[in-house]
């Protein structure tokens, strides 16, 4: 089995992040600031954080701030919480939360919750598990989890469990593993997981994994990297996660490498990404891979940036 080729994934991620002309960037654009904290933590799981300019990325983020508290994906965009997330999530790592307002985004937050419990993700006001997830991370991150409805939230998203034991996007919606992972990690983060069937949950999740070793996302489909933490953090979370071959797993993903230029992509001998080579890191990182450091699976930030936030003060 090859290795984890570390140096030329950070390359490829300096790459990208640098780039302004090439189709990946045309088509990220509007989601640079998701694509900043796919990179950018990737790059600290790697030990390499401190290859980037800090300041300027750091004033960049801000310029992305909307007068309502909450980020766009670049600069001049409208805001979302999808973004509002990316942001926090990267001033985090480098340890620079204090640049925010606090009560500015968490009123942003605040303000997409609605009578159910359930949150909205921008003024539009679509609704999604995914936005719950959002919502209840970036105010724990930002200590102040008391500005929502936590109970109301909770029984919104337990109101999106099925049968099979999996979550949707909304009441009724099919089960699916990166829905699955919002509402555990929400759940975990609020410390209300005892409302989930493990064993039940953890069946399902198992089952995603393929004669390759790659997981699926639900059940008939092709295996992919990013699945990898969509389910591999939810295994670990209801701690069920010695269900699945984590060797076959590894291998996989060390299959889906550009071994020349850098790089993961979703599946072997297909074009890489930033969102999959993130992926792949921080599946490795949660499957104890040599040389990365560990990821937390509620958060998605690095363990040590997590207990900066939490045991610091
Ligand atoms: C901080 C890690 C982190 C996440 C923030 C945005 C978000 C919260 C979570 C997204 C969860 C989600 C729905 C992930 C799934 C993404 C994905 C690969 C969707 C593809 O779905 P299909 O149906 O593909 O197009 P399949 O694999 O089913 O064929
Ligand atoms: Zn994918």
């Amino acid at each position: 089995m090859g290795e984890l080729v570390t140096e030329k994934h950070v390359q490829y991620i300096l790459s990208v992040e640098k780039r302004k002309d090439n189709f990946e960037s045309v088509v990220m654009e509007h989601l640079r600031m998701n694509g900043a904290y796919w990179g950018l933590t990737a790059l600290d799981l790697l030990g390499k954080l401190d290859t980037v300019d800090v300041d300027e990325i750091v004033s960049w983020i801000m310029s992305c701030q909307h007068e309502s508290g909450g980020f766009g994906g670049n600069v001049g965009h409208d805001p979302h919480i999808l973004y509002t997330l990316s942001a926090v999530q990267v001033l985090a790592l480098f340890d620079k939360l204090d640049v925010l307002d606090v009560d500015k985004v968490t009123n942003y937050i605040f303000s997409l919750q609605n009578e159910d419990g359930s949150f909205s993700g921008d003024i539009w006001g679509e609704i999604d598990t995914r936005f719950s997830y959002i919502a209840i991370c970036c105010l724990s991150i930002l200590h102040h989890l008391d500005k929502i409805y936590v109970e109301k939230a909770v029984k919104y998203i337990i109101s999106c469990k099925n049968m099979d034991g999996g979550f949707g996007c909304t009441p009724g919606g099919e089960s699916h593993a990166g829905q699955i992972f919002c509402c555990v990690g929400a759940l975990a983060l609020t410390g209300s997981l005892d409302l989930v069937d493990k064993d039940l949950l953890g069946w399902w999740l198992c089952e995603r994994q393929v004669k390759s070793g790659g997981l699926n996302g639900r059940p008939e489909k092709l295996p992919d990297v990013c699945y990898s933490w969509w389910v591999l953090s939810s295994l670990i979370m209801i701690d069920r996660v010695h269900w699945i071959s984590k060797e076959k797993l590894i291998k996989f993903i060390l299959d889906c490498q550009d071994t020349e230029n850098g790089g993961i992509s979703d599946r072997p001998d297909d074009a890489v990404d930033v969102f999959h080579t993130y992926f792949g890191v921080a599946g490795l990182s949660l499957l104890e891979y040599p040389g990365l450091k560990p990821i937390d699976p509620a958060y998605a930030l690095p363990v040590d940036v997590v207990n900066r936030i939490f045991f610091t003060k």
